[in-house]
């Protein structure tokens, strides 16, 4: 469905926003709602598959944003660039929180429990309002397991007073995981959580007049950005608790939007304590209504960040495993599954835009070729975000660390700019996602 443009002012645009808002409904009685909803292990959109390669645009929303935050010349440039190249579901960041971490992003959307920045949530509305244009879908996530949002670990300082464990300070990873799910059971934190998705979901979009809930740009909510029960050593006491906050978030998501989707975010086994036991228990409930995994190879030790050539072969065997693995729980579970973030890093582990990315094409042609042939098979995989789309952003600063203010790119400021980004320059691999993009698209 298209959308009108930021050009309809005041009275106009909130006469056409409301009779734009009665559209899904009707359009639904004649089965044509445009929303993507599931069937069985397969999603369709207006009676037909909904496939698709899509990216991961974390920072959507703040290029969005009117004044010095936002860049909008850039967004319009690079979701035009993104369509051109068939890439058209988009994974994007849509709540922050301000936070004492070394390498969270500034400003937050979220100030403090229930203080809402206006300017950021415009830039939101005006991402949806753009993508709308292009016919492009969203998946929005609500919160963050990892520190470079603020995220649970955030929440978590609210309520205790305790300030936020950072493992970009001190390197304790284990302790910082353990502290983040802390969140799942502190009612205080988890009752501003709710606000907070009430404020985002509950939404009025400022430039076309549609409900978020109403618009069908959004495919998904996610409860957030890789939520995990804890560290792989200690998380299994958080479990039970994690477990309930996953069916209990996903309800109250559905009753605020019933006509989209709900997913949680989660990498899969990996993010399940290494357990797929785990992974499948915490997604057996019928208020989620779709799976997700990412692959890390280089993160989790199956090729080397700063040669990925040397054991490509060896990783590339383990990631497809891994793959495989997953679309079998989301058979098992009678669901569709979403790969939805993969990545590799350039050849020799650089940054720069500059470099070759060998190693990291031949990954991505693999996991494409994974993930069509089995959905090909009529297997529960739908699509899949590469993470993450850089486009033009670049740094100059010497450490490739980002400074707030910088311009952004894929790789979020807790990363060196250039560690997993897919630049507007890298036509090689952009070329692949776009092959992909057409293959999936046209599987019957
Ligand atoms: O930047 C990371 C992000 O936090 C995520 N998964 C892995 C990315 C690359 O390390 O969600």
């Amino acid at each position: 469905m298209r959308m009108p443009g930021s050009f309809f002012a005041g009275p106009v645009r909130l006469v056409l926003g409301c009779l734009l808002s009665l559209l899904p409904l009707a359009a639904s009685a004649a089965g044509q709602s445009g929303f993507v909803q599931v069937e069985g292990t397969r999603f369709v959109l207006d009676g037909k598959p909904y496939r698709f390669a899509g990216a991961n645009f974390w920072y959507g929303a703040y290029l969005g944003a009117p004044g010095d935050i936002g860049d909008r010349e850039r967004l319009r440039a690079e979701l035009d660039q993104l369509k051109a190249a068939g890439i058209d579901n988009l994974r994007v960041l849509a709540m922050s929180e301000a936070s004492g971490f070394k390498r969270g992003v500034s400003p937050a959307i979220m100030a403090g429990p229930g203080q809402y920045d206006e300017q950021l949530l415009q830039g939101l509305d005006y991402l949806l309002a753009e993508m709308a244009r292009r016919d492009m879908k969203a998946v929005l996530y609500l919160n963050n397991f990892w520190q470079w949002s603020g995220g649970m670990s955030q929440y978590v300082s609210w309520a205790t007073g305790a300030p936020v464990l950072d493992p970009d300070a001190h390197g304790d990873w284990n302790g910082f995981m353990q502290n983040s799910a802390r969140f799942y059971a502190i009612a205080e934190a988890q009752s501003w959580y709710r606000d907070a998705i009430r404020q985002v979901v509950g939404r009025t979009n400022s430039i076309t007049g549609v409900a978020y809930a109403d618009d069908p740009t959004v495919m998904s909510w996610q409860l957030a950005n890789e939520p995990r029960p804890g560290s792989d050593r200690d998380g299994r006491a958080n479990f039970e608790a994690y477990r309930a906050w996953i069916a209990d978030t996903a309800g109250f998501i559905r009753r605020l939007a019933p006509k989209q989707l709900v997913s949680t975010g989660s990498e899969g086994e990996k993010g399940s304590l290494g357990d797929m036991a785990l992974f499948l228990q915490a997604h057996d409930t019928p208020n989620v209504d779709y799976l997700t995994f990412h692959l890390w190879p280089s993160n989790w030790g199956w090729i080397d960040h700063g040669d990925p050539a040397a054991r490509l072969d060896t990783g590339l065997a383990t990631s497809l495993a891994y793959i495989d693995r997953h679309i079998e729980v989301a058979g098992k579970l009678g669901k569709p599954i979403v790969l939805s973030e993969f990545g590799l890093n350039r050849d020799r582990g650089s940054y720069d835009p500059a470099s070759g990315v060998e190693a990291r094409d031949r990954f991505y042609r693999a996991i494409y070729d994974r993930l069509l042939e089995r959905a090909g098979a009529g297997k529960p995989i739908a699509g899949s975000n590469f993470w993450a789309w850089g486009g033009r952003g670049r740094t100059d600063n010497p450490d490739w660390m980002w400074q707030a203010g910088d311009p952004f790119t894929g790789d979020p400021p807790q990363e060196a700019q250039g560690l997993f980004s897919l630049f507007d320059s890298d036509a090689s691999t952009l070329e692949l996602v776009s092959a992909h993009a057409r293959a999936i698209r046209a599987l019957p």
